[in-house]
């Protein structure tokens, strides 16, 4: 973990910045996201402290998100950047928008969470620590033992969550082997373990595909809280559920086509990921 010099609070912004790569970036896609991304700014600026990283938000937003999140910028302690996709110019939705941030982003790890504080930012420490254990991915599960799905409302949402999660491990059986919350859109990725330009992908299951892109990836759990929304709607819909199904079979298909199916877990990651009590590693 590279370790700062204290900064003074009110920071260069982010096009004052010298440039150098940070140790950490994190990717924060927004779509109408206006009342929750000053308070998801600060969070994040709180909680990683002294840690060197830079903040990336892809926005397909129609309201002011993009105003908000430049003027939170101007007052971060962290450089904070942001790429406003403009309507009609903003391919593959949720997943093209992710995937934009880990293109653009500079550090060697990445962390992607939603803007709408489900993802608890003072989980992002945690993280980066785990990432340094080894594994390429870490996954931040509401499924391993200590996680939690409280912020899915209603019977109706947990089950239909459940179902998909059940679909994509049946479906890529080998690929997802052990991994408990392969939905999960809060999780780390190292980016040398990552082909970008390989990935297509559509809908709002970007860590589906990096999974299926890098079978020889290791991968570590961690469990936390998916809370409820903090402000704003939802833009999970049957549309995106629709998407999704048609995603996983291409994925399936894709998968059954390359040479190498099965996920390799080296023994290093293992036992150091192991030193966390608090991380489960995946076989
Ligand atoms: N850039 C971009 N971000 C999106 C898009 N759709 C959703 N998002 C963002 O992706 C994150 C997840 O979307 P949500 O609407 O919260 O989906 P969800 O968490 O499954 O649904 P809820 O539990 O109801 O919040 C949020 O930060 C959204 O603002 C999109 O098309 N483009
Ligand atoms: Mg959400």
């Amino acid at each position: 973990m590279t370790i700062q010099q204290p900064r003074t609070h009110l920071s260069p912004p982010a096009w004052l910045w010298d440039g150098g790569a940070p140790a950490l970036s994190v990717i924060i896609p927004t779509r109408n996201e206006a009342d929750n991304i000053r308070p998801l700014l600060a969070r994040v600026e709180n909680a990683l402290g002294r840690i060197d990283a830079e903040v990336l938000i892809v926005d397909d937003s129609d309201d002011v998100t993009p105003e908000i999140a430049r003027q939170a910028a101007t007052h971060s302690a962290l450089p904070v950047r942001v790429h406003a996709r403009p309507a009609g110019q903003r391919p593959g939705g949720l997943g093209g928008a992710v995937l934009a941030g880990l293109t653009q982003a500079r550090g060697p790890v990445c962390v992607v969470m939603d803007a709408d504080l489900q993802h608890p930012p003072e989980l992002l420490e945690t993280l980066l620590r785990v990432s340094h254990t080894g594994a390429d991915f870490v996954v931040a599960s509401r499924y391993v033992k200590g996680g939690r799905n409280q912020g899915l409302e209603g019977r109706y949402r947990r089950a239909v969550s459940k179902l998909a999660t059940r679909a994509a491990k049946w479906a890529l059986r080998p690929e997802l082997a052990g991994i408990s919350d392969p939905m999960s859109g809060f999780f780390l990725v190292r980016r040398s373990c990552l082909d970008l330009s390989s990935l297509h992908p559509r809908g709002f299951k970007l860590l589906l595909e990096l999974l299926v892109n890098s079978p020889q990836a290791t991968v570590a759990e961690v469990p936390y809280t998916f809370l409820a929304r903090h402000s704003g709607v939802s833009k999970a819909g049957i549309g995106e559920g629709l998407t999704y199904l048609r995603r996983l079979a291409e994925l399936r298909a894709e998968a059954r086509r390359a040479p190498q199916r099965s996920r390799r877990v080296t023994t290093t990651g293992h036992a150091r990921v192991n030193d966390y009590s608090h991380t489960r590693p995946v076989q």
